[in-house]
């Protein structure tokens, strides 16, 4: 029985004539996979339904932030009570101190912070930051990272390693990406070489600790360790992007799992619980160069959002609360799915590679392994399409990229497991049909 989606259909016309693609983000498109996407009319626990009444195993979660699951009861209250007081002052309140001390329990490194309204707003502030803390104009960043569209980090790598960035979309000057360097994620080496090509040049490295958006890729061992001890050496700051792993891979994101001591720390998604938070801290003597205190000016009309606090107040309390059950929960069905629908690919004959943090993964339709985005690349993009459609038919919503990680929450068992990986073995059956 296929679904139906008369309603997402005639909304999708609508959004066409009012937003480019239909979209007000693009990868919610399904350009990468085909089809069309439905229009979300709720979501509950693990669960969307569209606009037709068509349910869905929610496999991205906002692109992170629903950790908790759709609708978390204490999150919806904790919002509808703030509300009532008005969204938005524009005036300091004890809400930002809340939610910031709930960040410092697990965040200890970040001495001082700033709370923002995207994930970009912090990146992008982070490395005017690392700039003026240094005096030093380029950044590095690797191929496959995403952080955010400013228009410093919308590079690609130039030709060959320890080249000038170069613009990644259109409206990017090339002065610009000219100070970014993007190199191979998971290569020490290019990192000193960078440094080696331009000493005392570099302000900062920023990078995902787990990369998410090349799909799920983990950093090798030592990795993490060895981009600490060279920006170290050489004088520039180490920007660890947790927006997506933040609170999510343990209550400390990546720096808690691997140990990793940064000069800045960017988060965002599950630190809003949902709506629109993100922020930027780490060591006082960097963050108090900050406007009104020092000469970098940075600034938001709702930074810290009575709503956003709230929302992200309720979540870090229960992540908090639960935190010796929720994560080796995560940590279980992960696995039991990530792991079940690879099986059930290779039963069917087909190459999947999978890489797995935590609640965090990918199947790469490839052979081989996956340390860098050039080995991401080379993954059958038009499989995983087929395979996205496939199961998006049988209920089971997935990224719509094979560049994007799976994500789930702790509203998803054994139930969704079961179902997912029996979806997955009629869809590899479909797509070998
Ligand atoms: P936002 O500006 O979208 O809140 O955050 C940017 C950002 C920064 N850093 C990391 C590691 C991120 O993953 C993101 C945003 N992630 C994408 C999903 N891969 C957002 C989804 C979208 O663009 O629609």
């Amino acid at each position: 029985m296929t679904m139906q989606h008369d309603n997402s259909e005639r909304l999708r016309v609508r959004a066409e004539k009012l937003f480019p693609g239909g979209v007000n983000s693009p990868v919610r498109a399904f350009r990468a996979v085909g089809g069309q996407p439905p229009f979300v009319a709720r979501a509950e626990g693990a669960y969307l339904f569209d606009a037709d009444g068509n349910r869905f195993i929610d496999y991205f979660g906002s692109w992170g932030p629903m950790i908790l699951g759709h609708a978390f009861p204490a999150v919806v209250e904790a919002v509808a009570r703030a509300a009532r007081n008005s969204a938005s002052y524009g005036a300091s309140t004890a809400a930002e101190g809340d939610l910031a001390e709930r960040v410092q329990a697990v965040y200890p490194g970040m001495e001082r912070m700033r709370f923002v309204s995207s994930g970009t707003e912090a990146t992008m502030s982070a490395i005017r930051l690392a700039r003026a803390a240094t005096g030093r104009k380029r950044i590095v960043k690797f191929e496959g990272c995403y952080h955010g569209h400013a228009d410093g980090l919308l590079v690609k790598a130039g030709s060959g390693v320890a080249t000038l960035g170069i613009p990644g979309s259109a409206g990017v000057p090339e002065e610009i990406a000219g100070l970014t360097l993007a190199l191979p994620y998971n290569d020490l080496p290019a990192v000193e070489s960078a440094f080696a090509r331009f000493p005392g040049e570099i302000a900062g490295v920023i990078l995902e600790p787990v990369v998410g958006n090349a799909g799920c890729i983990p950093p090798g061992e030592g990795y993490l360790a060895g981009l600490r001890r060279v920006t170290a050496e050489r004088g520039a700051l180490l920007i660890v992007d947790e927006v997506m792993t933040g609170f999510r891979l343990a209550p400390g994101g990546a720096l808690e799992l691997y140990g990793i001591d940064a000069d800045l720390v960017t988060l965002g998604k599950i630190l809003g619980g949902g709506l629109p938070c993100g922020a930027f801290g780490g060591k006082r003597g960097y963050m108090e160069m900050l406007a009104p205190l020092g000469p970098v000016y940075q600034a938001g009309t709702l930074s810290g959002n009575p709503l956003a606090m709230a929302a992200g107040c309720a979540t870090l309390d229960e992540l908090a609360a639960r935190r010796e059950t929720i994560y080796p929960q995560l940590e279980a069905t992960a696995r039991a799915v990530a792991e079940g629908v690879a099986e059930a690919a290779q039963a069917a004959g087909i190459s999947v590679t999978l890489n797995r943090v935590g609640s965090m993964w990918t199947w790469f339709f490839t052979n081989g392994p996956v340390t860098n985005y050039e080995q991401a690349a080379a993954s059958n993009t038009a499989r995983f399409g087929q395979f996205h459609r496939a199961m998006l038919e049988r209920g089971v919503w997935l990224p719509p990229s094979q560049f994007e990680a799976m994500f789930l929450s702790v509203a998803h068992g054994q139930a969704e497991v079961g179902a997912t990986i029996s979806a997955a073995r009629a869809a590899f059956g479909e797509m070998l049909g």
